[in-house]
Formats: C-alpha cells, sequence, structure tokens
C-alpha cells in the first residue's frame, strides 16, 4: 500500500473531501460537453411578440432552434438556424415558406415534429422590431408641394421596387398592404407617398403600397377595389393586416401606427376638414385597418355601392354583427389633413343598399368579387393594379 493510499484511509474526511471534487469535475465535464459554454449570440425559444418561452421549456436549452410564432405555436413554422455562421431567418422569410415544411412544437406532448426537409436559411441576424419605433417624431409638417415623381423615387432610397418598405435592422412585427382605391388623381399620389413613405419607414412597419386604379369612367366602385387590392395583395405575399387609405388623407402624427391592433380600427379619426371632429361614431371612411383573419371573417367590403357614400357604413355593420368592434387612437395623434377636390356625386341609392345590406353579409363581398386585372405595374414607390370591375348579378 503507497504512502498516499495509507493518508487517505488512515483520514476518512480526506477520502469524502477527493470524491466530491471528482463528482464536481464530472459535472462540470458534462455542463461543458452540452454547450453549456457555448456564447453564440442567439438562442433559445421567441414567441410571436418577442418573448422568450420560460426557461422550463422542453428545448430551452436546444442550441439553434429558433421558433417565430407564438400564441399558436403549431401552426407557425421553426427555423433550424445554420450556426456554420449565426445567421437566422426573420419571420418574414418564414411566412413565405410551407408551414409544413418546418418543425413544429406540439404543445401537448412538448415534443418537437421533425421537418419534412430540413430548412438552412441564410438571412441575415436580425432581432424583432421594438415594440415602440424608436425614431418617430409625433407632430409632422404636412408637405403640399412634392418635387416630381422622378425626382421622388430617387429621393425615397429606401423605397424598395414596388412601393415597398421594410426596417433595415430588425425584423418588422407587422406585413401591411396599404390598399388605396384610386382614379385620377395622380397629383394627389405623388403628395401622398412623398408624406406616407418617410412615416412607414420610420415605423418600421414591412409594407408595400398597392394603388388600385378603376378603368373606365364608370361609377366608382371605392370598396370594390379594396376588395380588389386585398386579393391581389394576397398573391404577392401572406399579408397580416390591411390598411384602406384614401389617397387625399395625410397623417399629421407619425405616432398613429400603420398597424392591425385587436380591433378593426379606424383611423382617420380628427381631419381638418372635419375641424378636427369625428362626425358619427360608427364612421370607418377615410383609412382604416383591419387584419387580414377580420378582413376575411367579415367577407370584405360590399360590392352593391357604386357612386359615393354607405360602402364605409356597410362595414361598420358588418363588423358589428360578427362581434367586432371599431377601435381608436386618441384624436390629438389620429389627425389627418385633407387635400382639397371635388366632392364626388353621392349615389342616391345608397341608404337604401345599405339598409338591406345585412341579408347580404354573407354573399355579397369577397365571396362575390368579379374583376379582370387589366394591367400590373411595379413602379418605385407603389405596385399599381388597373381593374375592370364586374357589376353585381342581379338576382331574378
Ligand atoms: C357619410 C357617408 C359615408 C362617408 C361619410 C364621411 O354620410 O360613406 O359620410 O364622408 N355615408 C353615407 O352616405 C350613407 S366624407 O365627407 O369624409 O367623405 O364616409
Amino acid at each position: 500500500m503507497s504512502n498516499a493510499t495509507k493518508v487517505t484511509l488512515s483520514n476518512p474526511s480526506r477520502l469524502y473531501k477527493a470524491l466530491a471534487c471528482l463528482v464536481l469535475a464530472l459535472i462540470a465535464l458534462q455542463y461543458i460537453l452540452s454547450g453549456g459554454l457555448d456564447t453564440r449570440p442567439i438562442e433559445g425559444l421567441f414567441s410571436t411578440n418577442g418573448t422568450r418561452y420560460p426557461e422550463h421549456s422542453p428545448r430551452h436549452h436546444q442550441r439553434g432552434l429558433i421558433i417565430y410564432g407564438a400564441e399558436t405555436v403549431q401552426t407557425y413554422p421553426t427555423v433550424i438556424v445554420n450556426h456554420t455562421s449565426t445567421t437566422i431567418v426573420s419571420p418574414l422569410v418564414v411566412g413565405l415558406h410551407d408551414v409544413n415544411n418546418a418543425t413544429k412544437f406540439d404543445t401537448n406532448t412538448t415534443k418537437f415534429i421533425p421537418p419534412l426537409n430540413k430548412i438552412i436559411f441564410n438571412s441575415t441576424l436580425q432581432q424583432r422590431c421594438p415594440l415602440i419605433p424608436p425614431n418617430l417624431v409625433g407632430p409632422l409638417a404636412i408637405l403640399k408641394n412634392p418635387p416630381e415623381m422622378s425626382v421622388l423615387e430617387t429621393r425615397l432610397k429606401d423605397v424598395n421596387q414596388g412601393g415597398r418598405g421594410n426596417p433595415k435592422n430588425c425584423a418588422s412585427r407587422h406585413r401591411v398592404a396599404i390598399i388605396i382605391p384610386y382614379r385620377n388623381r395622380y397629383e394627389h399620389l405623388v403628395t401622398f407617398l412623398y408624406n406616407l413613405h418617410p412615416v412607414l419607414l420610420r415605423q418600421q412597419i414591412d409594407y408595400q403600397i398597392f394603388v388600385v386604379e378603376q378603368e373606365g369612367t364608370g361609377q366608382f366602385n371605392r370598396a370594390m377595389l379594396m376588395n380588389v387590392g386585398s386579393v391581389e395583395a394576397l398573391k404577392e405575399r401572406q399579408f397580416d393586416c390591411f390598411i384602406f387609405h384614401d389617397v387625399d388623407l395625410l397623417p399629421e402624427d407619425d405616432r398613429n401606427l400603420y398597424t392591425c391592433p385587436e380591433q378593426p380600427r379606424h383611423m382617420s379619426v380628427a381631419v381638418d376638414k372635419f375641424r378636427y371632429r369625428l362626425p358619427y361614431a360608427d364612421l370607418f371612411g377615410g383609412v382604416s385597418a383591419m387584419s387580414r383573419e377580420h378582413f376575411q371573417m367579415v367577407n370584405g367590403f360590399s360590392n352593391a355601392f357604386w357612386g359615393w357614400g354607405g360602402e364605409d357604413d356597410d362595414m361598420a355593420n358588418r363588423i358589428k354583427a360578427r362581434g367586432l368592434y371599431i377601435s381608436r387612437y386618441p384624436a390629438n395623434i389620429a389627425r389627418y389633413k385633407m387635400l382639397s377636390h371635388q366632392k364626388e356625386k353621392a349615389n342616391p341609392k345608397r341608404y337604401e343598399v345599405l339598409r338591406s345590406g345585412e341579408k347580404r353579409f354573407t354573399t355579397d363581398g369577397l365571396k362575390n368579387l368579379r374583376y379582370e386585372l387589366i394591367d400590373k405595374k411595379k413602379f418605385k414607390l407603389y405596385t399599381w393594379l388597373l381593374v375592370r370591375l364586374a357589376p353585381m348579378k342581379k338576382k331574378s
């Protein structure tokens, strides 16, 4: 027996100390091997609102797995991050891919269902944008004398072809299609783009502006153009929010966020033309925001309003009939200036159509929308759609 062994055996407290050291060393070794000292910048699970899943979440410590997707975890893809470089997919990119082709998290079994094909993305590392955009300025000076469109195009460098914008250094929380029913208002359109793009960029929204022009000289159908805009926008990307916007309204405060909250939102609460007072409680005209889900739930706008007036009131009725309600930001923020123009001829039948609207809620709208897309162009500052609207078939 060696001296050392003799000492240990003759002194049991030393033996315990040695054993304790050995156990600690083994624990440390296991920790290191399981990646405990990994300092790569992003790991963990995130929900769509940017919060981290709780520490006890089964995969919290699994490196390289990021979930964007949230309240309904099962329906959103998990992304396998390529860790040879520190890359991660933004929700923007995820949205463009088939969710069936991605890892899903089963909340019942708390297990991951593996993807059909492993997806490895190589996009830039991006954190979600903050809830409150940091560069807002509040009240705005309205710019009423825009330069020519070609000059504006070169000035608005951060806008991409088709009138798309996207925050540079973070992944936006909102995918918004701005839909403008339009005819013969080119000067207004330039002024609108001049004022609106900088606001949307500051608001860190992932957006695209769609100008939906009605062909011909027949009676204007604002609601139908907005329905067309929503359908055509979704052919491009899975927008989660629609903002229906008259071209003659310019926001006076960039805290009036161009996003869709929990409930449909009437945005043009205080307009200079109405001395900044809301004309009536159910007004939903001018500028309004609806999530894709809600817009489809109410079957879009009615197609039955030809000529000025009533279509927005019908939408307010649809919203209420579905148990939703119109929400608003405070009037000191949701302020707009209206560009002057000749008032269009009101539809003499609008009250009649409005009164009988309820019985058409489920049939008249996105369900029976008929139109022909005559032309489509992606200009630098907007996507332009020229459409021929088909009148609703009369019931015999
Ligand atoms: C109501 C119209 C709405 C319109 C609102 C404000 O009278 O469509 O005025 O119009 N309803 C009917 O005519 C039934 S505004 O002056 O802002 O263009 O939105």
